[in-house]
């Protein structure tokens, strides 16, 4: 089945925030926003800027009906910076004007006289200082100082990963409607309604049942409109407060990728010790996280860091400790795996080194050491691990071996072309790592001609989770998914939303939607079991438009059955909610049952490196995924599809520069590269785990949209390995691998 958002997505009608009609008389704001990275704000001047031409009104932090504070987790980012600013980009002020050109002309206009303080860009410099925002956390499974005294070989190393910017197609944008007692209606581009209706009810003052916030669907979030969308909401909101007119803000390209949060750089130490038999016995891992300049959501990335710090691996013996460095940065946050891709390159990289010292193909070691049924994760959870059916099934498909060997074989024969290939298995938590968000609900309507609403705390954002949930209604139903509408994501229809993230909105939501649809649909049977005289509900379904009895078509259509329930009075609607069972973590002792279930997957990825110029291709990506019964294969494998490309872009060309002074250089499309249409790699191949597992997810179909971003990190390594078949040095672990970076491992010497 197709994402039912295709027709009018490949027609250029989908509704996204820009094509919202605007009411009479909307105002457009801009933003003026810090020109340096930390400083004392002395004056703020606005004159200029409030003379211009169609400035309404200009905005600072003093003019805040409500509180001046966004901060979610830890209250530490006021909406407008006042006394001081902490990073380049930080919004000051706002401008209103009657039109988008008006406003960004006037806020040029305004200027401000900031005393600089020390910049500090550089995460371990932040842990030197103590600028810590929570305390470090630390997972212990075993105890590694006594395992290391008995290992045969102990390697340590040191690991860098730089950010990513999200780059959604849509930039960050929010539309505020004032309504009437004071009330607002907020149309935002965001992935979490539920985090919008707070920031704005804070910096407005107002209840939340005053705000509502509608979203239809996103041109993309990919993490970085988990919380992030709330500021532009916020100052919408604001600016419709002060002049009682609707405000629209959508963020030019550069202005969001120079004041928006990316994916946290980390840079981190590894320890690992291993036996003669290749078993890694002890792993040590510190990992220092660019956290930025606010809280934003980086203790839970951090934690997911700690939760993947051994990937698909069982280590007896493990300690990993993470710090949360507060840095003059714009403040880092959610990016697709949220933490754990960070965790995961580290355990790579040592297991790369121990097999570059050892002499044996790092595959060797992953392959010994994978997690099996009943081996426990760090954070005590046992798993019921696919990590070895994956590899086997992926071996025995693309034959591990004679791809080694075909490269090899290539690189004996050409003096300037090398190919590499590595292995890249992937264990994914899915559930979030905070208990209390794991739940959602539905609200279903079965109108009375036959037809369908839902609507979840899901918002779409290119994923196809709308297709999932219509999918749901419709197989609840037995009627046509053309019959299912699942509605805007609104906070009067469901309230106190998680966002959509983790990976889990299908199965939250879904679950939510398929649990209403189970009670609306059984009260439906009741009624068509005396129509039909039927001895018991269970001898009922619905198929192609007519009720069955015992798989026996009857002469009642869904329509009519539903007409004449409604004729009785029978309730056609249902709010229903779910929560995870089984779930639970205490952070006390870093110990519990944080995941619903894995998805686990084996990607092998092989690349040819041009050894004269640094440039790469990537040759393919084959990999072995867990699935478990998909609901949706084309939208499943589009999620694979689009990862993997994705967490290549991040290993490979995608590079966030920033200068000493904080300021950030790759600032626009042309000095920022991602994967184009001629960089992803030339194959793709993607093979359905065979496994018959039950498991917590929607109709069994794992949740996929995070998970296979990880396997991208495999082209990191496969470059590496590349580039070792050139010369005789080997390269550290530093990610992004751009082309320039290859030429300069590939002439150690000449660098
Ligand atoms: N796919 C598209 N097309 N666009 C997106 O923004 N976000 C990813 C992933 N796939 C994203 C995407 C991220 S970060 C997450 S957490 C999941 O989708 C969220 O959706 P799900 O829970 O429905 O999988
Ligand atoms: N967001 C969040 C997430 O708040 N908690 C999580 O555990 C998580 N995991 C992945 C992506 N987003
Ligand atoms: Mo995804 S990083 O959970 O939005």
């Amino acid at each position: 089945m197709k994402n039912i958002d295709s027709h009018s997505h490949v027609r250029g009608e989908s509704i996204y925030l820009d094509d919202i009609p605007l009411v009479e008389g909307t105002l457009f704001a801009c933003v003026f926003d810090s020109p340096i990275a930390h400083g004392k704000i002395k004056s703020i001047d606005t004159s200029e800027a409030e003379k211009c031409d169609g400035v309404v009104r200009v905005i600072t932090a003093k003019d805040l009906i409500g509180e001046n504070q966004i901060g979610g987790i830890v209250p530490d980012e006021p909406l407008l910076a006042d006394g001081e600013v902490h990073f380049c980009g930080q919004p000051i002020a706002i401008v209103v004007a009657t039109s988008e050109e008006l406003a960004r002309k006037a806020a040029k206009k305004i200027t401000a006289e900031i005393e600089p303080l020390e910049v500090v860009t550089d995460p371990r410099v932040a842990a030197a200082n103590s600028d810590l925002i929570v305390p470090p956390k630390t997972f212990v499974l075993g105890d590694t100082a006594a395992a290391f005294m008995d290992c045969e070989f102990v390697f340590e190393g040191r690991t860098e990963q730089n950010g990513q910017e999200h780059l959604y197609i849509e930039t960050q944008g929010a539309y505020a409607v004032p309504m009437e007692n004071g009330g607002l209606k907020v149309y935002s581009s965001t992935q979490g309604p539920t985090a919008v209706q707070r920031a704005v009810c804070r910096v407005t003052a107002l209840p939340m049942h005053k705000v509502e916030v509608d979203v239809q669907r996103l041109g993309g979030g990919f993490g970085g409109k988990e919380d992030q969308a709330n500021a532009w909401a916020a100052i919408c909101a604001v600016a419709t407060q002060l002049t009682k007119k609707p405000v629209k803000y959508a963020l030019h390209r550069m202005e969001d990728m120079r004041m928006t949060g990316k994916r946290h750089p980390y840079s981190s130490d590894y320890k690992i010790g291993l036996d003669k038999n290749l078993k890694i016995v002890a792993y040590e891992a510190t990992f220092y996280q660019n956290a930025g300049a606010a809280c934003d959501l980086s203790p839970p990335v951090l934690e997911r860091t700690l939760f993947h710090c051994t990937n698909s691996y069982y280590i007896p013996n493990v300690t990993a400790t993470a710090y949360c460095c507060r840095t003059n940065l714009p403040p880092n946050t959610a990016f697709r795996g949220f933490g754990g891709p960070q965790g995961m390159f580290v355990i790579e990289s040592a297991i790369a080194h121990a097999a570059e010292k050892f002499g044996v193909s790092a595959s060797e070691i992953q392959r010994r050491n994978l997690i099996d049924d009943g081996d426990e994760f760090p954070y005590g959870q046992k798993a019921e691990s696919e990590a070895i059916t994956s590899w086997t099934q992926a071996d025995e498909k693309y034959d591990l071996a004679a791809l080694q060997k075909e490269a090899d074989d290539f690189n004996a024969n050409s003096k300037y072309f090398k190919k590499g290939v590595a292995v890249m298995p992937v264990c994914f938590g899915i559930s979030f790592t905070k208990t209390p968000m794991n739940q959602a609900r539905s609200l279903v309507h079965v109108y009375t001609d036959g037809s369908v609403a839902v609507s979840t705390g899901a918002v779409e954002m290119g994923q196809g989770v709308n297709t999932k949930i219509a999918q749901v209604a419709a197989t609840v139903f037995g009627i046509d998914v053309a019959d299912v509408k699942v509605h805007t994501t609104n906070t009067l229809r469901i309230a106190n939303t998680s966002p959509t993230a983790a990976s889990a909105a299908a199965d939250l939501n879904g679950k939510a939607t398929q649990l209403a649809c189970d009670t609306i649909r059984n009260r439906l049977f009741e009624v068509a079991k005396e129509l039909v005289e039927a001895a018991s509900i269970n001898d009922l379904s619905v198929r192609d438009g007519f009720v069955f009895r015992n798989d026996e078509k009857t002469s009642l259509t869904w329509a009519s059955l539903v007409m004449e329930a409604h004729l009785q009075r029978v309730n056609l609607s249902e709010h229903a909610h779910y929560a995870t069972p089984g779930i639970h973590f205490d952070w006390t002792n870093a110990k519990g049952h944080p995941f619903a279930y894995h998805v686990y997957g084996t990607a092998i990825v092989g690349v040819t490196v041009d050894c004269l110029r640094g440039r790469y291709e990537v040759d393919y990506v084959k990999c072995c995924h867990d699935f478990g019964t998909s609901m949706n294969t084309a939208v499943d494998l589009g999620q694979i599809e689009g990862g993997i490309v994705q967490g290549i872009g991040w290993m490979t060309m995608e590079e966030v520069v920033y200068d000493a002074d904080g300021r950030l250089r790759s600032n626009a499309l042309s000095t920022y590269k991602v994967p184009d249409i001629y960089s992803v790699p030339k194959e793709i191949d993607v093979l359905q785990l065979e496994t018959s597992r039950n498991n917590l997810a929607i109709f069994n179909s794992k949740a996929v949209g995070e998970p296979p971003l990880m396997y991208g990190i495999g082209a990191y390594f496969a470059i590496r390995n590349a580039i070792k078949s050139f010369t005789d040095r080997s390269p550290g672990f530093d990610c992004p691998f751009t082309p320039e970076k290859v030429l300069l491992n590939l002439y150690p010497d000449e660098s």
